[in-house]
C-alpha cells in the first residue's frame, strides 16, 4: 500500500483547497492525511515553522520526511505520482496551463491581502490599496471572460482548477464583488468547474 502524505490543512485556505482538488482529480485523496493547522493573525506557529520556515499552508510532509512546499509544488508533485492525463500538460499546452496557475494564484494573493487590510480597524486601513486591489481583480475577471470560451475549449489542467478557485474565492470573501454580472460565459464556465465532484467534495469553510 502507498504510503500516506501528511498536508498541513485549513478548510479557510484557497491554496489548500487547489491542493485537494487534484489530489481528488488524481485518486490520491486517501493518500492525503489532513491535520487541521490554523495560521494567519500575529502569533507565529512554531511547529509548522519546523516543517516550512514560512509557516504557510499547505505544506506537504512525504513518509520519508521530505517537505513540500508550496502549493503549485505540491500539486505538480501529485501530478508525478499517476500515470493517467496530467493536470500539468506537457509544452506547448503548458505555457497556457502555467500562466493560468499564476494568474488564480495571484488573484488569491490579491484577496488575502485584501481581507488582511479588512480586518484591520477601520482608521488603519489604506483605502487606495483596497481600491487598486479591487480594480485589478475586476481586471482579472474581464481578462477571464475573454478567456471563457478557450477555458472551456481546451483540456482540463491545473490552470483550470486555479482560476476555479479563484473566482470561488470571490464568491467566499467578496460576494459584495457580484462578478458574475456582465461576465456570463466566464460565470457558465465556473458553473461547469463548480460541478466536478473534486470541487463539491472540497468546499471553502470558515471554521473560525
Ligand atoms: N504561495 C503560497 C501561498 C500560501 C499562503 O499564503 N497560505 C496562507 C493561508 S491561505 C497562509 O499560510 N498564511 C499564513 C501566513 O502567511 O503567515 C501557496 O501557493 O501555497
Amino acid at each position: 500500500m502507498a504510503a500516506p502524505m501528511k498536508l498541513h490543512w485549513s478548510p479557510r485556505s484557497p491554496y489548500v483547497r487547489k491542493v485537494m482538488i487534484v489530489a481528488h482529480e488524481l485518486g490520491l485523496a486517501d493518500r492525503l492525511r489532513t491535520v487541521r493547522t490554523v495560521v494567519g493573525g500575529t502569533a507565529p506557529h512554531l511547529e509548522l515553522m519546523r516543517d516550512n520556515p514560512l509557516g504557510k499552508i499547505p505544506t506537504l510532509v512525504l513518509d520519508d520526511g521530505r517537505i513540500l512546499y508550496d502549493s503549485p509544488v505540491i500539486c505538480e508533485y501529485l501530478d508525478t505520482l499517476h500515470d493517467g492525463e496530467k493536470l500539468f500538460p506537457a509544452w506547448p499546452e503548458r505555457l497556457t496551463a502555467m500562466r493560468r496557475l499564476a494568474l488564480g494564484d495571484g488573484m488569491l494573493d490579491i484577496g488575502l491581502a485584501w481581507l488582511g487590510e479588512r480586518f484591520r480597524p477601520p482608521e488603519r486601513q489604506s483605502q487606495p490599496h483596497m481600491a487598486l486591489w479591487q480594480a485589478k481583480t475586476l481586471c482579472c475577471v474581464d481578462a477571464l471572460e475573454q478567456e471563457a470560451a478557450a477555458l472551456a475549449a481546451d483540456r482540463f489542467s491545473i490552470g483550470h482548477i486555479a482560476i476555479g478557485i479563484a473566482l470561488a474565492y470571490l464568491d467566499f470573501r467578496f460576494a459584495e464583488l457580484h462578478w458574475r454580472a456582465g461576465h456570463p460565459r466566464l460565470a457558465d464556465w465556473h458553473a461547469s468547474f463548480d460541478a466536478r465532484p473534486s470541487v463539491q467534495a472540497n468546499p471553502p469553510v470558515d471554521d473560525r
